[in-house]
């Protein structure tokens, strides 16, 4: 499938990439989350007794519901300039892409049910082309469409978004398909 990779600043951690097959979604990423088998979770377990113990004893990627816990870290969004909570995730799997990810509860559904549990703020950054912009509280809305709440990019469809923003992030790039790479912990 084809996607883009995306570097976040995760504090402590510096630039840390993401993989992602809806760009057009980023405005809309109000959390970033760490795979619990990843390098930087494990490093932060090692001062994070909570952390720790989730990783150790609770994370259950096959769990039928998401599960995580908060680092206290932040990301910052590169599109919207905004801090963001860095959480340790089980949905979060190391073999996939770069076992980041940036969180778009309006559009995913598992970053839904995840920011739900978690009192994240879910935000809409893209509605139907023909229609309003769906109540996205109750339930993610997965579908391309135009975008809204995304500055300069209102108004885009989103696969037009999804090139120009690949163009216009610092870092991004396109990826049809994203090899893991085992990305140290860079501090
Ligand atoms: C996905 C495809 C089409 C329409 C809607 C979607 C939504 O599920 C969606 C997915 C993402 C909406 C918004 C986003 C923001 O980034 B996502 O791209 O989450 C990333 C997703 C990739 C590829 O999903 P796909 O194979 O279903 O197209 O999966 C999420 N991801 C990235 N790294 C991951 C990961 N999920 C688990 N573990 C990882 N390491």
């Amino acid at each position: 499938q084809h996607g883009a990779v995306v570097p976040f600043e995760v504090e402590g951690y510096g630039e840390v990439e993401i993989f992602t097959t809806r760009l057009d979604t980023i405005h809309g990423a109000t959390f970033f989350a760490l795979a619990p088998d990843s390098d930087i979770a494990r490093d932060i377990a090692e001062e994070d007794e909570a952390v720790a113990h989730f990783i150790d004893e609770e994370a259950d990627p096959d769990g039928d519901e998401p599960n995580g816990v908060a680092t206290g870290l932040t990301a910052t969004n590169p599109a919207t300039g905004e801090e963001i909570p860095v959480f340790v995730a089980d949905f979060v799997l190391s073999d996939v892409g770069t076992g980041a990810l940036m969180a778009v509860p309006a559009h995913d559904e598992r970053d839904h049910a995840f920011a739900t549990k978690k009192d994240v703020p879910i935000e809409p950054v893209v509605k139907p082309e023909d229609g309003e912009v769906p109540d996205v509280q109750e339930e993610a809305y997965t579908e391309d469409g135009v975008l809204i709440n995304s500055g300069e990019y209102d108004g885009l469809d989103s696969a037009e978004a999804r090139s120009r923003l690949e163009e216009d992030l610092p870092g991004a790039r396109h990826d049809t398909q994203y090899q893991l790479r085992d990305w140290g912990v860079s501090r």
